[in-house]
C-alpha cells in the first residue's frame, strides 16, 4: 500500500530540507539503512534522510509529523534488537552527518560530540586528551556515540564504570513535534528537577533524535593487566566471574565464556588455543589503576575455586591477544548463521543456575538449536545467542526469557527491547507500568511517530 512517503512532493520537501544527497532512496545504496547487524531484521524498501544540523532534524520531524510518516532514528546501525530499521515503512533517519567532536574539555574530563560520531572517534578524542571514556563495546568503530545514548549502552566495563547513563553529562534532541532541546548544562552538578538526558538514555528512539551528546570521561589508568583463567566445570566459572566485584575493587572488567563459544571463535578466525586442555569455562578479568594491581588480581585468581588454567598479560599486545577470545563471539557467531539474541542477567548468586539450565530449556523447544552463552558475568549479565531456528520463529527465545523472569532476572541487561522483545512488556510491566510508559512518550511524541513499532507497547 503507498504510504505518504512515496508520495514524490514529500520526497521533493524533504530534499528542499536536507539538501538533494540528502535523501536516499536506490535500493542498493539504502540496503545498509535498512538490514540490521544481525541481519535478521530487513526490510524490502527504505527511504533514509540524513539531516546536517538540528535545524534539518526539527524540519524533517515537523513534516514528518505533518504528513503521519513515522520515523527510525538510527546512529550506526549496530543495534540487536531489531529497533533501528525500518520494518513497518518508518522513513529512517539517519544521524551520519551530524558527525565530529565539538569540544573537549581537558581540565575537567568532558568530551561534546554530535550524535553520529562514532564512539571510536570519541574515545580517542578523551585518551588524546589525557582521559578515557568509560564505556566501550565490540562495536565501537561503528556505533554512534547517539546511538549508545539512545539504548543505554553497557559493554565491557559496566563493572567499574557504569553503562552509558552513568556517563552523561548532556544531550541535545528534537522531541517528535520538532522542538530542539539542549540540555547540555555547563556544569559538572545539575539538579534541576526532571533529569531529561537520563530519560532519553535508553528510550531507543521513541522520544526524540539526539542530536548532540555530551559525556563525562574518567581517569585513563595506564597499569593494566589481564587474566584469563579456565575452569574445567563451566559452574566453576560462572561463581568466579561473580565474585569478582566483591574481591577486587580495582577490576575493569569480569567476563565469561565457554568451551564451544572459544572453540568458535578460534576455528572462525584461526588462532591457536589459548591452553592445552580447552574445556569448561573461561573468566576474563581486567584491572586496571594508576598503580600495578597485578598482585591483587593474582591474589583474587588464587581465591576462586576450580581453577585448571591461567594466562596473565600487562602489555597491550598481550592483553589484546587475551581479549579476542571473548570479543569475537559476536562476529564468530554471525560466521555460522543468523543468530537470535538475548542480553539477559540473572539476580546475583543465580549465574551458575542459569548457565546449567539455559541449554536444556533451549533443547526442549528446538532439539536442533545451538546455545552460545557469554557476557558481562560480573554482573549477572549474559549473552545467549541461538543458532538453528529460522529467523521468525520466536519459540526459543521465549523459553529462555521465561526462565529468565522465573528467576527474578531481566529480559534486557544491555541491548535495549527494539521489536525483538516488545512483546514481553505487557508480561513484565504492570497496567499502571504500561500506561505510565505510554503518557512519557505521548508527551515526547504527540502525533505517535517516534519508532512506534519499538519498545512502548499501544495504549491499552
Ligand atoms: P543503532 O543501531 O543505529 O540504533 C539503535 C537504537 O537506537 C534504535 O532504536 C534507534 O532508533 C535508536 N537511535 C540511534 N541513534 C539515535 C539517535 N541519535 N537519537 C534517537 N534514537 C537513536 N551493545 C552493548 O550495550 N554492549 C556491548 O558490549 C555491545 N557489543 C556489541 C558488539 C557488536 C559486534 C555489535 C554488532 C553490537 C554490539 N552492541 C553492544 C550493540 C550496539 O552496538 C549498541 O546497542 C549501540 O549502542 C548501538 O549504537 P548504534 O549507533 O549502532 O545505534
Ligand atoms: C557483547 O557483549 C555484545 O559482546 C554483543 O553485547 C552480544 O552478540 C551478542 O549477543
Ligand atoms: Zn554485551
Amino acid at each position: 500500500m503507498p504510504t505518504p512517503l512515496d508520495d514524490a512532493r514529500v520526497q521533493r520537501e524533504l530534499r528542499d530540507i536536507v539538501g538533494p544527497t540528502g535523501v536516499v532512496v536506490d535500493a542498493d545504496l539504502t540496503r545498509r539503512y535498512r538490514t540490521d547487524w544481525t541481519g535478521r531484521f530487513s526490510a524490502d524498501s527504505a527511504v533514509v534522510v540524513r539531516p546536517g544540523d538540528d535545524d534539518q532534524v526539527a524540519a524533517v520531524v515537523a513534516l514528518c509529523g505533518e504528513q503521519g510518516i513515522t520515523i527510525v532514528p538510527q546512529g550506526g546501525n549496530t543495534g540487536l534488537v531489531g529497533g533501528s530499521v525500518p520494518l513497518h515503512g518508518e522513513l529512517v533517519l539517519s544521524t551520519e552527518r551530524l558527525c565530529g567532536i565539538d569540544e573537549v574539555d581537558a581540565t575537567v574530563g568532558r568530551i561534546t560530540a554530535g550524535a553520529g560520531t562514532p564512539l571510536a572517534s570519541v574515545q580517542q578524542a578523551a585518551l588524546a586528551a589525557g582521559w578515557r571514556y568509560g564505556v566501550d563495546i565490540a562495536s565501537r568503530d561503528s556505533a554512534a556515540i547517539g546511538g549508545t545514548v539512545a539504548t543505554n549502552a553497557g559493554g565491557l566495563h559496566v563493572l567499574r564504570h557504569g553503562a552509558t547513563r552513568v556517563n552523561l553529562a548532556g544531550v541535545a534532541f528534537v522531541d517528535g513535534t520538532g522542538a530542539v532541546h539542549a540540555m547540555n548544562r555547563a556544569t559538572l552538578r545539575d539538579n534541576t528537577g526532571y533529569h531529561l538526558p537520563s530519560l532519553l538514555c535508553g528510550s531507543e528512539g521513541t522520544l526524540g533524535i539526539i542530536t548532540s551528546v555530551r559525556v563525562l570521561l574518567v581517569p585513563d589508568h595506564r597499569c593494566r593487566t589481564t587474566a584469563l583463567v579456565r575452569f574445567p566445570d563451566p559452574r566453576d566459572a560462572a561463581v568466579a566471574v561473580e565474585s569478582v566485584r566483591g574481591t577486587l575493587a580495582s577490576a575493569e572488567a569480569a567476563e565469561v565464556f565457554f568451551a564451544p563459544g572459544l572453540e568458535l571463535v578460534c576455528r572462525a578466525f584461526s588462532l591457536p588455543r589459548p591452553f592445552a586442555e580447552t574445556d569448561g569455562g573461561y573468566v576474563l578479568v581486567e584491572v586496571a589503576d594508576a598503580d600495578d594491581r597485578t598482585e591483587s588480581l593474582a591474589a583474587a585468581v588464587e581465591s576462586m575455586s576450580g581453577v585448571a588454567d591461567v594466562a596473565v598479560a600487562a602489555d597491550t599486545s598481550g592483553r589484546e591477544r587475551l581479549w579476542r577470545y571473548r570479543e569475537r563471539h559476536t562476529e564468530a557467531i554471525s560466521t555460522i548463521g543468523v543468530p537470535h539474541k538475548l542480553d539477559i542477567a540473572v539476580p546475583p548468586g543465580t549465574l551458575a543456575e542459569f548457565v546449567e539450565r539455559v541449554p536444556a530449556v533451549i533443547a526442549a523447544v528446538d532439539p536442533h538449536a545451538t546455545a552460545w552463552l557469554f557476557g558481562h558475568g560480573g554482573e549477572g549479565a549474559i549473552h545467549v545467542n541461538i543458532t538453528g531456528p529460522p529467523v521468525d520463529d520466536d519459540a526459543t527465545d521465549d523459553a529462555v526469557l521465561a526462565l529468565v523472569t522465573d528467576l527474578g532476572g531481566s529480559i534486557s541487561a544491555e541491548h535495549g527491547i527494539g521489536t525483538a522483545k516488545r512483546h514481553w512488556i505487557p508480561r513484565i510491566d504492570s497496567a499502571a507500568d504500561r500506561t505510565l510508559r505510554a503518557h512519557i512518550k505521548a508527551a515526547f511524541d504527540p502525533y505517535g511517530i517516534m519508532n512506534p513499532a519499538v519498545l512502548v507497547d499501544p495504549p491499552m
